[in-house]
């Protein structure tokens, strides 16, 4: 109902995507089949020989403080990555870009940079120079990385597996379990189960990325769980941090920082550490930081990289799986997580690097508004409670559009006993204001008509009369909550009961009568609890039951500059 309200709730559901600069060895005997897992599986905790921990060169320039370090792919000779059958020249040949074509048009990326580049480079260790000198326990759980794809190119699946394989200690490496989404060619993710601890599962239909990472981790043999998109490098040392977070406490929800790697020439480029996600760390959590190696609680994390004990990822209730392709699963996992007893941080320690694309280079067998609507709709009226209003208010095209049956995922919230959104409003995200008292000026419109008032007994629906400022003053609304006023008169009702008309009075915010509330679409006379009803065809408006799905309780608030 508000622009402020509307534009912090935006914040939560939609802008972090736009506004975001945003961010795993041994003889095998691989059998790959479709729709099966292919691969050996190796006892977790075995050790496979010197850790394959990277070789450092520190460059020390005078002008920095901080030193460059970087990460140099160790040689197979002193204990690489072991790459088995796998016959890389082969795979990355199989599918190459023709010449004369777009590198863009496939991948959203340049694909003729991502091939020339070879699946193995140095990266630049992001990290603040102190997480060098952490230490981690000698006994750390292994995790089942799991990375799900549809249709990714050859070059950055191959890179992503062999980065986590060097830079991984490889007995944290229980397996790498590939689930293709229904890519064109299955051989995409086959011919990787050549290399030793890589699985491949293959959907034999388009599922989307959430019932893709369920499948996954439903094979996972680890008791955590690592998540990956399909186009990441992980850098030095990535991984321990976040094992032993999670070790600690199981209930945490760990990320590392997500690095960038440039869609147009795959420059690996360091992301702030001040930015937790898509904004910047509040300045009092900031001024508290005296060590920058530690964790940053986070409301929400970015949804594609985080490691999660799999007991708890199952307790949670994992995904959900009516969600299709891409989009929303990662606000309702974090409010899910919050809500629900656990918690979300950031690991400054551990860096991700993460090719940010600018459009989806794949299909959306629904359409792309209508299934990013369908998952955040689906978040929203499972686990905002009444503050999803400012998620329609955010997104009114949202409204009337199917969204399926919420009562699997409600039925678990309860079964949870999970806190309420009011809850993690106050005490995970308190930065966030929503503002309370901040007035703006609307029409409500219902249908084509908009409510108007003549003097104080008379309200009713009337033709929508005006554009931009030249509104006539009959039309044109204050939202100021909990009052609803023209000039110095306010909305009130009669009476307490239903059927009860309702009338313009002078103002006054003590007055229960003149108290109102958004209700989804709806306006609720707050004391009643009964809704502003337009009663048509006739009128006059009066409060009645609230049935925000009926067109006579919908209002409709178009702002006006
Ligand atoms: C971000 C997340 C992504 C996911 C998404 C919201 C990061 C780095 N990325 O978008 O993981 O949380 O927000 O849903 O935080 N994929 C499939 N099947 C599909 C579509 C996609 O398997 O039908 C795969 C895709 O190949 C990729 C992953 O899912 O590996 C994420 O897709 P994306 O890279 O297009 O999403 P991104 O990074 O824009
Ligand atoms: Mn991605």
């Amino acid at each position: 109902m508000r622009r402020i309200r509307a534009n912090a709730i935006a914040i939560l559901t939609v802008a972090w995507i736009l506004g975001t600069l945003y961010y795993l060895w041994q003889d095998n005997k691989p059998h790959a089949s479709p729709s099966s897992v292919s691969q050996t599986r190796t006892a977790a905790g075995k050790s496979h020989g010197p850790r394959a921990a990277a070789g450092r060169v520190e460059i020390h320039r005078d002008d920095r403080t901080i030193p460059l370090i970087v990460t140099r792919p160790p040689r197979a000779e002193h204990g690489g990555v072991q790459m088995g059958r796998f016959d890389e020249k082969a795979y990355l040949s199989g599918k190459q870009l023709k010449a004369g074509d777009d590198p863009y048009r496939e991948h959203a990326f340049n694909l003729q940079e991502s091939d020339r580049l070879g699946s193995e480079r140095a990266i630049r260790d992001t990290r603040h120079y102190r997480c060098a000198s952490v230490t981690f326990g000698p006994d750390l759980p292994p995790t089942s990385v799991i990375i799900t794809f549809h249709n990714e190119a050859r070059s950055t699946l191959l890179r992503t597996i062999k980065s986590v394989l060097l830079r991984s200690p490889p007995s944290l490496i229980q397996e790498i379990i590939l689930v293709d989404d229904f890519s064109t060619d299955p051989e995409d993710c086959q011919l990787l189960t050549q290399i030793p601890k890589v699985l491949c599962l293959r959907n034999e239909r388009r599922e989307g990325l959430i019932r893709s990472r369920v499948r996954g981790a439903g094979v996972a043999s680890a008791s955590i769980l690592t998540f990956l998109d399909s186009h990441c490098e992980v850098n030095t040392d990535w991984l321990q941090p976040m094992l032993q977070r999670v070790k600690e406490d199981h209930t945490r929800v760990v990320s590392p920082i997500i690095d960038v790697i440039s869609l147009d020439n795959f420059a690996y480029l360091a992301a702030s550490a001040d930015l937790r996600g898509w904004e910047q760390i509040p300045i009092e959590q900031k001024m508290a930081r005296t060590d920058p190696t530690q964790p940053i609680r986070t409301p929400v994390i970015a949804g594609g990289i985080f490691v999660m004990d799999k007991s708890w990822f199952n307790h949670l209730g994992q995904y959900d799986t009516h969600m299709d392709i891409w989009g929303g699963e990662n606000f309702e996992l974090s409010f899910r997580v919050w809500m629900c007893g656990g918690s979300l941080e950031i690991l400054p320690c551990s860096r991700v690097g993460h090719v940010f694309r600018k459009r989806h280079p794949y299909d959306f067998p629904e359409g792309n508004a209508l299934t990013y609507i369908k998952n955040t709709r689906r978040a929203a009226e499972v686990w905002m409670d009444d503050y999803k209003q400012y998620y329609y208010l955010a997104r009114p095209s949202a409204q009337g559009k199917s969204f399926g049956s919420i009562s699997d995922r409600l039925a678990l919230r309860r079964k949870l006993n999970c806190n309420s959104f009011r809850w993690y409003l106050e005490n995970v995200y308190p930065e966030l204001k929503i503002p309370q008292q901040e007035p703006v000026s609307s029409m409500l419109k219902q249908g084509g008509l908009c409510l108007e008032s003549h003097g104080t007994e008379s309200l009713g629906l009337g033709e929508c009369k005006g554009s931009g400022a030249l509104w006539p003053q009959s039309q044109k609304w204050t939202l100021a909550e909990p009052l609803i006023r023209q000039q110095d008169l306010c909305l009130a009702i009669a009476a307490f009961s239903s059927g009860s008309k309702v009338r313009m009075e002078p103002c006054n915010p003590k007055d229960g009568k003149q108290k109102w509330r958004p209700k989804g679409p709806a306006l609720q006379h707050a004391v009643s609890g009964l809704c502003l009803d337009s009663q048509p065809p006739t009128g006059p408006p009066v409060i009645a039951q609230c049935r925000p799905q009926l067109a006579s309780q919908s209002w409709e608030p178009q702002l006006l500059t």
